[in-house]
């Protein structure tokens, strides 16, 4: 190698481990609880929840399989109330999931918790045996029961709870 070129490869070193580093960030999934404490959990911390798989018709009716955890217990491993201590104040609050795209969507909190409802909400790392492809991965929301798909968000990147109690002085509506 010219020292030059030498030189050069040297000087990238610490920008080509920071690339390395964002790619291995984009994997994880922050997480925010009602408390406001933020998890980041980490591709290793997912594989260790408890696994589901569901087969589903997707956007354009092809058949598909979905494998990932229960978006309850990612949420429980994160510290959100879910089930008997769900209830008062925090039924007023709501889960916001954030894609890389900017996109957003809620859900209510009873609406994702198991203790409430048998309806399955999924956030899935797989499908039909392979990680999700760039674009729809590494995680995506599944609701099968929904009749349209807007709530399938693709590239999940934050779920946190969110508030929605009076602001203060507004205690009535
Ligand atoms: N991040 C993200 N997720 C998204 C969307 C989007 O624009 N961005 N569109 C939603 C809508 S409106 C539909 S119909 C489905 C389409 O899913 P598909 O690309 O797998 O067909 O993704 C949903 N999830
Ligand atoms: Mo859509």
């Amino acid at each position: 190698m010219r020292p030059v070129l030498a030189l050069v490869v040297l000087a990238l070193a610490p920008v080509i481990s920071l690339a390395a580093d964002d790619n291995r960030a984009a994997g994880s999934l922050k997480v925010e609880n009602e408390k406001g404490k933020e998890t980041t959990l980490s591709p290793e911390a997912f594989a260790k929840l408890p696994r589901q798989t569901i087969k589903v018709k997707d956007q354009k009716g092809n058949p598909a399989t979905y494998e990932g955890v229960l978006l309850a217990e990612v949420l429980r491993s994160a510290g959100v109330t879910l089930g008997k201590d769900l209830r008062g104040p925090l039924l007023a609050n709501f889960l916001l999931v954030e894609a890389g795209d900017g996109y957003r969507v809620v859900f209510a909190l009873p609406e994702v918790d198991p203790d409430m409802t048998d309806k399955v909400v999924l956030l899935a790392d797989r499908k039909d045996g392979k990680p999700l492809p760039a674009g729809e991965g590494p995680y995506r929301i599944v609701v099968p029961e929904d009749k349209r798909n807007m709530r399938w968000v693709k590239q999940v990147a934050r779920v946190s709870v969110r508030n929605g109690a009076p602001a203060a002085g507004k205690e009535k509506p």
